[in-house]
Formats: C-alpha cells, structure tokens, sequence
C-alpha cells in the first residue's frame, strides 16, 4: 500500500484518483467542522466551491431543514446561518438537516476530488477512525491538504502526518512520498511538543481573528470515530 500527501492548488490529475481512497484534510477548520456536523447528527452536508451556488441550492430545496453554513477571510458569510467553527455545528444547529457549506480552501478541495474512488473525511479529531476505514478499503492512500489559497499551510501537514502515524498502526506495510514522511516527521515534533503550530500562517491568523479556541479544539486527538464520506457530491 502507497499513502502520499499532495498540497491542494487547484487540480489533481484523474490518474492520481481513480484508485485511491483520497482522504481531504482541512484541519483549520472545514473538515474538522464536517466531521463535528456529522457526528453531531447532520444527515448531509453538500459541499459547494462558492457562496452563490450555495444560496442557489438553498432557494431551490426551500428552508425546511437546511442550513446554510460557511466563510470567506475566516468569517461567517453575510446572510448564512452559521460560519465555519466547529462550535457553530451544534446538535441543535444541525442534527437531522441537511447543510450546505462553502469555504475558502476546504470544500474546494473536497469538490476537486470527487471522481476518487473514495473520498474520506479527515481531521484531528477522527484521526485513527479514517485511517483505520482507508487501510480497510485496501487501495493506496492519497491525502489531500486543502492548503491555503494555494499555499502549503502548516497546520494542515501536521494533521496529515498524524494520519500517516495512525495509517502505520493499521496498516502491515506501506511505501509514503517525501511530503508524507516530512508530514509525520512534522506531527512527531507536534507531538513532542518542538513545533508551535500557532507562529504558523492559518493558524496565527484564526488567533488573530478570534477563533483560537476553534484552533486548539480541532487539534484534539482521536474525538470521535465518525468517518464522512463524500458519494455522488454528497458526504454523510
Ligand atoms: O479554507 C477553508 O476552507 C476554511 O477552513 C478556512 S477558515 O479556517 O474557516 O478560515
Ligand atoms: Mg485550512
């Protein structure tokens, strides 16, 4: 088994697909969030690239049960029910409803990969869980860090390393690229606590925002063994 890590900045060539089980990783903070929605009970969410397309769903499903629910610069975006804080993902914001959610780098990512064979959701906080359902599967492992506008961010290395870490618990052997190998050599210093992940580009700039309660809580360990899957644009 092969487990890469690729930096998201815009297309994944088709051939770096079709086989693999893509696990998308936006630690600071989409996917932590979509995780944190799921398992506290949303029963969809829809991932979409911009905010327009989002409000156009909404319009075209109608209000019953919908949330709508995302950011731009780090902010919830005007006129949407919730942003992007795990925190705003409550059982009573969402259990039950089906969200739709627009980010910066997270879902853009995610809706980049759809054509994978499968596509996982990944973060701190279900971190064994979606590790352990990607050995499982048994094709090689492409982790996907959403990044930032293009740029490698830090923060989201950290945690793919970390799943690179629990992928060699689960799985007998397996091969990993240099970014895969820099990832875990970054999340073992993480772990010992040599890396300050808070100097760190995002993840200074959510602090700087407001949002670092949000930061430290999506880089809690092992939360939940909820593990979304993104099928047919939908993840549940
Ligand atoms: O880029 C994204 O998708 C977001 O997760 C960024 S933020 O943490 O909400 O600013
Ligand atoms: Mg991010």
């Amino acid at each position: 088994m092969r487990v890469d890590v690729l930096n998201f900045t815009g297309k994944i060539p088709d051939n770096r697909l079709s086989d693999a089980t893509v696990i998308v990783v936006d630690v600071l903070r989409a996917t932590s969030s979509i995780v944190w929605a799921i398992r506290n009970g949303a029963e969809r969410i829809i991932p979409v690239t911009d905010p327009g397309t989002a409000v156009a769903m909404q319009l075209r499903l109608g209000n019953a049960e919908r949330v709508l629910a995302g950011e731009r610069g780090g902010v919830r975006i005007p006129g949407f029910d919730i942003g992007n804080s795990p925190m705003d993902f409550t059982e009573d914001a969402v259990k039950n409803k089906l969200v739709i959610m627009s980010t910066t780098n997270g879902t853009e990512a995610i809706c980049a990969v759809k054509s994978a064979k499968n596509v996982l959701i990944g973060s701190m906080l279900n971190r064994m869980a979606v590790a352990k359902r990607a050995v499982e599967i048994g094709r090689d492992i492409l982790i996907i860090c959403a990044g930032t506008e293009g740029q490698l961010s830090a923060d989201d290395m950290c945690a793919a390393g970390g799943i690179v870490d629990a992928v060699s618990q689960f799985a007998d052997e397996f091969s990993a690229n240099d970014a895969a190998l820099i990832a875990a050599l970054l999340y073992a210093g993480w772990k010992r606590g040599e890396a300050d992940l808070s100097v760190t580009m995002h993840y200074s700039r959510l602090i700087r925002l407001g949002f670092a309660r949000d930061a430290e809580f999506c880089f809690r360990e092992d939360q939940t063994d909820v593990v979304p899957q993104l099928v047919d644009g939908i993840i549940s």
